[in-house]
């Protein structure tokens, strides 16, 4: 349970210990479960991971609605496994999570009565089998450009986490890649759904990166900690400019009449999101908000027995070993 005694050991009116915990950060040294840390530096983490790891297990969803309905075996085998890895990646994040003092259940419960942000691109549908190259070529795209950088995150137990994280989530970038390669190389109905997937994912990827650095709360704070190292702005930049050549390569049109590549800055500029739809989307009002939470809530019911088993047979080898 996160509680007023890890912010009283955190020593919070200790400007000694946070002015070594500053230089230590300073000089890139990983700062580990045990250490003593400033009450914000851990909050600021628990809110990021558990937030993250939220992110993984509502993002299940949106792919799992095609298991039953991939076009073939292979792909239905493919998308099974990157599926799993999901619920694997939040698994990870919540364990990093609780290295901070703060328990999975708390979290879940957070999750579960809606107080609980989770990434925006979660709350859009997956309306045909194109969202499915779209999200692993776009969302998980997003994902990777603002991870690897995650990497070497100040926190060790995060960072380390980031590292197992990463590996997958390049290969479900490249699955995803390779179902456009598919459908944009079809038939004219196959490329039409390409280009309509694209069309519609395009801008809430962009989003994923969060609100401009000008908005963004978090940013110079965990940018000085070390835990961000790029900031919003420059990760959709830095986004755009690897994914527009591979829009062009697919044969694709990228939904945005402002977007132009400029030889001055070797930068790609783009339009702007439509932030009042970013914000809707944080406030519980994008398309499938109530449907994520109301399925995760089905599913957290519909798991108790699985819980109340695993504990009967945790108590049952405890009792044994007593014995
Ligand atoms: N959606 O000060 P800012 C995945 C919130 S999982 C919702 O810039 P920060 C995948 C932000 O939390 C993808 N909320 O915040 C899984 C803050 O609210 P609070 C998730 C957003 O933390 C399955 C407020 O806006 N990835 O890839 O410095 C299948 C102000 O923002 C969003 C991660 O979680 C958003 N898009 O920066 C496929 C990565 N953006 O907390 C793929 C780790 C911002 O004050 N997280 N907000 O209430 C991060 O890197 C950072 O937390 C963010 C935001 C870049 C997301």
């Amino acid at each position: 349970m996160y509680s007023q005694a890890l912010d009283e050991r955190d020593g919070v009116a200790d400007e000694a210990v946070n002015a070594a915990f500053e230089q230590r950060v300073a000089a890139e040294e990983k700062v580990e479960a045990n250490d003593r840390m400033p009450a914000a530096y851990r909050k600021t983490l628990i809110r990021q991971i558990s937030q993250h790891a939220h992110s993984e297990i509502i993002g299940m969803q949106p792919e799992g609605n095609w298991i039953t309905r991939a076009p073939s075996l292979r792909r239905k085998a493919i998308l099974l496994a990157k599926v799993q890895d999901e619920a694997g990646h939040g698994l990870y994040l919540y364990a990093a999570a609780e290295t901070l003092g703060v328990s999975r259940e708390e979290l879940v419960d957070q999750l579960l009565a809606g107080t609980a942000k989770y990434s925006s691109i979660f709350n859009y549908p997956t309306l045909t089998w194109a969202d499915m190259g779209a999200i692993g070529w776009l969302v998980d795209g997003a994902a990777i450009m603002n991870q690897i950088p995650l990497c070497r995150c100040s926190y060790g137990p995060y960072a380390r986490a980031m590292m197992r994280i990463c590996k997958e989530e390049s290969f479900h970038q490249r699955q995803g890649f390779e179902i456009m390669v598919t459908l944009s190389r079809g038939t004219e109905a196959q490329r039409a759904m390409a280009q309509d997937a694209l069309n519609r994912w395009w801008w809430p990827s962009l989003m994923m990166f969060g609100p401009h650095d000008s908005e963004s709360t978090h940013s110079d704070t965990s940018m000085r900690w070390k835990i961000k190292r790029f900031s919003n702005d420059e990760l959709r930049q830095k986004f755009v400019d690897v994914t527009v050549p591979q829009a062009d390569f697919l044969g694709l049109a990228v939904p945005d009449p402002d977007l132009r590549y400029d030889d001055a800055t070797g930068h790609y500029v783009f339009g702007e999101p439509d932030w009042s739809e970013f914000k809707a989307v944080l406030r519980g009002e994008g398309p499938c908000n109530a449907q994520r939470l109301a399925h995760r809530r089905r599913a957290h019911d519909d798991g108790a027995w699985v819980r109340e088993a695993a504990q009967a047979h945790a108590a049952k080898q405890q009792a044994e070993q007593v014995a």
